[in-house]
């Protein structure tokens, strides 16, 4: 195919006023008739052909302006609706299409989860559904009408308020018709049709609208929807108080679904949610589960401005929509439960993600200037990096100005499609700043390097700290411009106290930069000298992870032990934390894999950690941060070429082992089960405990396997909540034997009738690092607990395995061959599910040149393949380029 090129945006030629649908559902043969009005745009070109997209759609009848036009090759193909000669008033055009949502296992336009029917149409679905012209700059006005058998579908939802419900003339059948009366783009039409049970609530808005919420979700379900209720009433006042926002129909429904390729969709007044989501009890949720579910209900519920009131002129935009309201979930989150642990959750995530894309083949511009799939563009770039451009936005005009810029683009461009240069002018012009430098963030891929270098002169007691940053080329960006970073700063003295920029003599550093602690880095360089320090200052730089960058201090590994006990920024406590057990695994993985003792590591390491864990006023969710190693992935990633996966996990394993036996006593006393038993909790706190005790536990484990073993399966049996019984589970599926496997049968069998739970038992198997472990998954795919029809499992089990560092990268190349041939049988069925799995490949590049050959055999046979979905071609495409 052809790239979609950002330079060649125009403005449509015609435009959509209304849109009515008249949906027949019927599990084969679903008729959908459209009345079109239709206009041409006095912005687009006179008198030019209309053409409305399809995908692979079945034509009835056309109609224009009452007129039915012939069904020929040159009017309509599966792909394409043209008139070549449109009139040149406003018009009226009526479509008659079937499809078949049972054939559709594609998961894009209408399709069957279970037994209910239901859509997906971001960001290219309805073209599958009708013709039209499918692009998020083209707003309507639609009106829906519903019809099934009553047996069939007893419920019926689309987007906005119900106007009608009733019975048909055949009184087992029925229908309903909603309209929706904010126009908006097709991509956020929904349609469901199920049987299906509601919880129901209200909320009254802060402006007084009473609106009904509903939950739907299969029968039997509702008791697991409450916490999604609760998550989504908080979201809606949070939104309030946070941005000045409230809702502004009077239902809000949310469906979750078994059958979904993402994890949510933003429809306008009707979410669909896979249904991971949505469902949870302690039982069968872990903490790590609820804080998805509120996160993703956050989420969706404020693209409702974000995305839906204000939408994107073009996919090119994507991230205006993700980026932001990525944003707004995380301090929406970061109010509801613990700010700093939140922030390292977050940066955590996005460098596990996001600077791996960055790192490879598949890095791309925030705001990406050409795309071939652009369903392969939902990635952890848009949305985490693209949130992280807009806290840094924060940190350089200050909160006023952020706050009022916001206002001013919900104001200015209400009911629009708009731009990235449109959100930035609105920032620009409240803050009174030039941001056209700032803009190359959304324009320029790779992840850049901020450099630190300090000198102490005790002679005068003055301290020089010089930054520079430096971006290395990625595919099709050769060379890079500087960017406008800005730097959190602080200092800390060397024993500790806390040296207030205001109280030294400082050069190079503006007064607004005093004031703010933000350092603006714009250059590649900048020197900064502080005079008349009290003592030997450290700097504490990039303070809460002010900008998207790797690090490169020239920190000692006692001035970091310093900053993790004595930085007033829990970030940068965390970080000194990571920066050295960074480095004692990065030297333990070129050592390949000779296996140290513990006085091997570092006694200042282990004191700091023991440090952390004796200090009685800590935060437990911040200590098990602090405690939780870099993962292999990361650690990959740092190293960044000729990586060996097997001596990176080596070096882990060993240091977890000599943590686990120096901390001996100390991890003992964290595993003791709680003496106060209180009822399961999803909240911050509790679950900061948990995840204390669970770190502990897989510590221990590693000095002690015995030990561990026996604690695992102690707190197996005991747990009365999913967090402790599968994080037991993990430390178990570590240590081989005969006692892991009765523990994975017996977690099997307790949970046989949980898919979701049965995913979380998938995925903990194809992560363990045995060569064993890719027979085990191949045997799994012929469990019944396994299906290649349900996105979620395939995640769990295929996902799973591709991102076990050791498995994946199997030495004898097996595990790339494995991946290779799933997406080549998905690629049939499932082209985007099957282009994420491809993913996993992003890195081959880094890997020793053995793998590295095997890797790209595998690759080269799937682009041989004659027949292969846009999706996955790209993907290859460009990982192989
Ligand atoms: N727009 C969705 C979301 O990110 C993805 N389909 O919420
Ligand atoms: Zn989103």
């Amino acid at each position: 195919g052809k790239p979609t090129l950002l330079s060649e945006y125009r403005p449509p030629d015609y435009l959509i006023e209304a849109i009515w649908l008249d949906i027949v559902l019927h599990r084969t043969a679903t008729r959908v008739r459209s009345k079109l009005t239709i206009r041409p745009n006095p912005a687009g070109r006179p008198a030019a052909p209309l053409r409305l997209d399809g995908d692979g759609l079945v034509p009835h009848a056309i109609i224009l302006d009452g007129q039915a036009l012939p069904l020929t090759a040159q009017v309509v193909t599966a792909d394409s609706l043209t008139i070549a000669d449109p009139p040149r008033e406003p018009f009226t055009l009526e479509i008659e299409t079937l499809t078949d949502p049972s054939a559709n296992t594609q998961l894009m336009g209408l399709y069957r989860s279970g037994s209910a029917y239901c859509t997906q149409c971001e960001a290219e679905g309805f073209r599958r559904i009708t013709y039209t012209l499918d692009r998020p700059d083209v707003l309507s006005v639609f009106t829906t009408r519903i019809e099934a058998a009553k047996e069939d579908a007893p419920v019926l939802l689309s987007n906005g308020n119900l106007v009608e419900t009733g019975a048909c003339e055949d009184p087992a059948r029925h229908f309903a018709v909603w309209h929706d009366p904010f126009p908006k783009p097709c991509y956020l039409f929904a349609l469901v049709g199920g049987a299906l049970d509601c919880l129901s609530d209200t909320y009254v808005t802060g402006g007084g609208r009473r609106v009904a919420l509903g939950i739907y979700v299969e029968p039997g379900k509702v008791p697991l929807a409450h916490y999604a209720m609760d998550a989504l009433k908080r979201s809606m006042r949070w939104d309030e108080k946070a941005f000045g926002r409230e809702y502004d129909l009077d239902i809000f429904n949310i469906v979750a679904v078994s059958d979904f390729n993402m994890g949510a969709m933003e429809n306008k007044g009707l979410n669909v949610f896979n249904d991971k989501y949505i469902l949870a009890s302690p039982q069968t949720a872990t903490d790590g589960d609820y804080a998805g579910i509120e996160t993703v209900i956050a989420h969706e519920y404020f693209h409702n401005w974000t995305g839906n009131r204000i939408t994107c002129r073009d996919w090119f935009q994507l991230c205006l929509k993700e980026g932001l309201t990525v944003y707004r979930d995380q301090e929406f989150s970061s109010d509801e439960r613990s700010r700093p642990v939140k922030r390292i959750a977050d940066v955590r995530t996005l460098r596990l993600r996001q600077f791996a894309e960055d790192a490879g083949p598949l890095a791309h511009n925030v705001r990406p200037d050409r795309y071939l799939e652009i369903n392969n563009f939902y990635t952890a770039t848009i949305y985490e990096k693209g949130a992280e451009i807009v806290r840094m936005l924060r940190h350089l005009i200050g909160m006023d100005a952020f706050n009022q810029g916001m206002t001013l683009y919900f104001d200015r461009f209400d009911g629009t499609a708009a731009t990235i240069e449109d959100f930035l002018g609105c920032f620009a012009e409240t803050s009174e700043s030039d941001l056209s430098q700032f803009m190359r963030w959304y324009e320029q891929a790779g992840t850049p390097e901020l450099k630190v270098v300090s000198t102490f002169e005790p002679q005068d007691a003055s301290l020089t700290v010089e930054f520079s940053q430096s971006t290395a080329p990625t595919q099709g960006q050769p060379t890079k411009q500087p960017l406008v970073v800005p730097v959190a700063f602080g200092l800390v003295g060397v024993t500790g106290t806390p040296i207030a920029l205001a109280d030294v003599a400082t050069e190079g550093l503006s007064a607004a930069e005093l004031r703010s602690g933000v350092v603006e880095l714009d250059g590649p360089t900048r020197r900064l000298t502080f005079r008349g320090l009290p003592e030997r200052a450290i700097p504490s730089t990039l303070r809460g992870f002010s900008a998207p960058v790797k690090i490169a201090t020239d920190l000692t590994p006692s001035d970091l032990t310093v900053l993790l006990a004595h930085d007033s920024d829990s970030f940068n406590r965390w970080q000194a934390a990571q920066t050295l057990a960074t480095r004692v695994l990065v030297e333990g993985t070129r050592a390949a894999g000779s296996v140290q003792r513990p006085n091997d590591v570092d006694p200042g390491l282990l004191a700091a950690f023991a440090a952390v864990l004796d200090d009685p006023h800590a935060d437990p969710a911040f200590v098990a941060q602090v405690m939780t190693l870099p993962t292999e992935a990361d650690l990959a990633r740092d190293i960044g070429q000729d990586v060996d996966p097997d001596a990176i996990h080596i070096a882990r394993e060993s240091l977890r082992g000599t943590l686990g036996s120096a901390l001996h006593d100390r991890l003992l006393r964290l595993c003791q089960p709680p003496k106060d038993v209180l009822p399961y909790s999803p909240a911050a706190p509790d679950a900061g405990r948990r995840a204390l005790r669970n770190t502990a536990l897989w510590l221990l484990a590693g000095g002690d396997a015995g030990l561990g073993q026996d604690l695992a399966a102690a707190q197996f049996d005991a747990a009365d909540n999913m967090t402790d019984r599968i994080a037991a589970l993990g430390v178990l599926s570590l240590i081989p034997g005969e006692t892991r496997e009765i523990m994975l049968n017996r977690f099997q069998v307790m949970f046989a009738d949980e898919p979701l739970v049965g995913d979380k038992w998938l995925s903990l198997q194809a992560s363990i690092p045995e060569a064993g472990t890719l027979d085990r998954v191949e045997r799994l795919m012929s469990h019944p607990t396994f299906s290649m029809a349900t996105p979620n499992r395939i995640y769990a089990l295929i996902g799973g395995f591709s991102a076990n560092q050791t498995q994946f990268n199997r030495q004898d190349g097996r595990g790339y061959d494995f991946i290779a041939e799933i997406v080549m049988t998905l690629d049939d069925k499932n082209p985007q599910v099957a282009a994420r799995l491809l993913n996993a490949f992003r890195l081959w590049r880094t890997m020793e040149p053995h793998r590295r050959t095997r890797a790209e055999a595998a690759l080269e046979r799937i682009a041989e393949r004659p027949s292969l979905s846009a999706d996955v071609r790209d993907i290859v495409t460009r990982s192989l380029g």
